[in-house]
């Protein structure tokens, strides 16, 4: 079901402060920033190496990454596995009796199909799969 681990999202307040750190002290390559609607999401994408790394900065105050950010502050949001044949791996999960807050795949960052699992199935941990058509 999982191919590699896609990327590793970070909740931050401001993208262009936390580029002073993740960027200019710690050295990771900036590449890109995107604008992703369906998830009220401003998205820094920075290459350490092969690994990617996102900053995720909230665009209104119903993001998910606001209340995130409100409860618990800035940190590690989440961690992306990327996957093929996204639709058929939520129905095993949901089968499988594990919590899903999408249970079918939607937009993401990139244009990819993107799903999450509930934190509560993961043992506190926010799982995000995505599956690219490059
Ligand atoms: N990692 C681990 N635990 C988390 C979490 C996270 N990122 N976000 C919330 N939780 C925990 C909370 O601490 C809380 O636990 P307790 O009940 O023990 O206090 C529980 O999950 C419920 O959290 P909540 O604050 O009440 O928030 P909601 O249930 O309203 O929402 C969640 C939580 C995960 C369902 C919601 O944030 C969500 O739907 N996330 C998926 C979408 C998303 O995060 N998009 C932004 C990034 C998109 C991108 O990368 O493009």
């Amino acid at each position: 079901m999982i191919k590699g681990i896609d990327h590793i999202g970070i909740a931050v307040k401001s993208i262009d402060e936390a580029k002073a750190f993740w960027v200019d002290t710690l050295g990771l390559k900036y590449l890109r920033t995107e604008n992703v609607p369906g998830q009220k999401v401003r998205v820094a994408v920075l290459a350490a190496g092969e690994a990617i790394v996102e900053l995720l900065e909230p665009t209104a105050a119903d993001s998910p990454v606001q209340k995130f950010l409100d409860k618990r502050g800035e940190g590690l949001h989440h961690v992306t596995f990327a996957t093929d044949k996204l639709a058929g791996h939520l129905q095993a999960l949901k089968v499988a009796n594990i919590g899903l807050i999408d249970e079918e795949p939607r937009l993401g960052a990139g244009g990819a199909l993107i799903a999450f699992i509930h934190p509560k199935s993961a043992h506190g941990v926010l799982i995000e799969m995505c599956e690219h058509h490059d």
